[in-house]
């Protein structure tokens, strides 16, 4: 059977670690496209000699040219602007709203077919806008946000308690800003939900109001020490695990910015919620019973999610 084609839309700082992680998995062939000369072609060289050392058999390429992502299985985009300190996500929307328009475009002439993960921020508004480009169907068109929150959440959950981060189960839900709503009671540190583990003495409530503010502002802390850019492991290691849920069909139920249409309430956008992906796209939404105080949080957090969809139309009157 032929290997699968991953093409990696942006070949900066996640591409560039996308482009490696792929390989090193043998998850498929991959194509690091950019707008950069020299940046896909350098770093795809790059890899592909370390591909001699790690040894898997994987083919990767730098192009300039979209007519090299041509029947891509999975696209991730990650081109555009990253945030520089002081600066919110949702100050890169003018440059990447753009950035989106040539993206989908040339997704839709030569990968019509593929699944899409968009990591580009501000991501909800992003994705929203790279399906309306593309016109790709929308359960083929998903956001990588919820991944990464939930990883933030779930590694600082295990470095407080001491339990393995394998025995943690985190969920973050809604918009990919300061107002994401890690969701307590459905997050389990060893089966216990997160009271629960307070309960027992494995952190305080004080521990736990500090995770889940350190959690919301999880991108900021490290844009702070960066100071050049924005996270790039974990983000690229999360659109991985979906990408692979998606080719290996392994139907894993993941937090990703999906087009909702009636569940939780919600229609015509797209929000962090859990969703069923396997090898058509996203399969199932999960509904997760919510009490008054999620509502009234993601309820906020969709607020923030429409008012950068707003600004969207207002700067391309045809996503209107
Ligand atoms: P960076 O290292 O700057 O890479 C972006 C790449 O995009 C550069 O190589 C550019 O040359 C390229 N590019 C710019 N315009 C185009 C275009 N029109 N077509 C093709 N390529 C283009 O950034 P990065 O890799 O660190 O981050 C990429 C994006 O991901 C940014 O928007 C970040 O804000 C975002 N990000 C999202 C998350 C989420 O969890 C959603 C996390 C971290 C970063």
């Amino acid at each position: 059977m032929a290997r699968a084609k991953i093409a990696l839309i942006g070949a900066g700082m996640i591409g560039g670690t996308l482009a490696h992680v792929a390989a090193r998995e043998a998850l498929g062939d991959v194509i690091l496209f950019d707008i950069a000369e020299g940046t896909p072609q350098g770093k795809a060289l790059d890899i592909a000699e370390a591909s001699a050392v790690f040894g898997q058999d994987v083919a990767l390429k730098g192009a300039n040219d979209y007519a090299d992502i041509a029947g891509a299985d999975v696209c991730i985009v990650t081109a555009g602007v990253p945030r520089k300190p002081g600066m919110s996500r949702d100050d890169l929307i003018g440059i990447n709203l753009k950035v989106m328009k040539a993206v989908g475009e040339g997704i839709k002439q030569h990968a019509p077919d593929a699944f899409v993960i968009c990591i580009t921020n501000p991501l909800d508004a992003m994705v929203w806008a790279l399906q309306k480009f593309s016109g790709l169907p929308k359960e083929k068109v998903v956001g990588m946000a919820g991944v990464l929150d939930s990883a933030r959440f779930a590694y600082f959950l295990a470095e407080k308690t001491g339990v393995s981060v394998q025995d943690i189960h985190a969920w973050t839900l809604g918009g990919h800003g300061d107002d994401m709503v890690p969701m307590v009671r459905h997050s389990t540190v060893g089966g216990l939900p997160l009271p629960d583990a307070v309960a027992a003495g494995f952190l305080s409530q004080a521990d736990l109001d500090a995770i889940v503010e350190r959690t919301r502002k999880g991108g900021g802390e490290i844009v702070a020490l960066l100071k050049t850019g924005s996270a790039f492991y974990a983000p690229a290691e999360s659109a991985i695990a979906m990408a692979k849920s998606y080719l290996l069909d392994q139907k894993r139920v993941l937090p990703c910015a999906v087009w909702l249409s009636g569940e939780y309430g919600l229609s015509d956008l797209y929000v962090g919620v859990p969703a069923l992906i396997g090898a058509a796209g996203v399969e199932k939404i999960v509904e997760f019973a919510t009490n008054d105080d999620e509502k009234a949080m993601f309820a906020k957090s969709v607020e923030s999610v429409n008012g950068l969809i707003q600004a969207c139309k207002d700067i391309e009157p045809s996503l209107a």
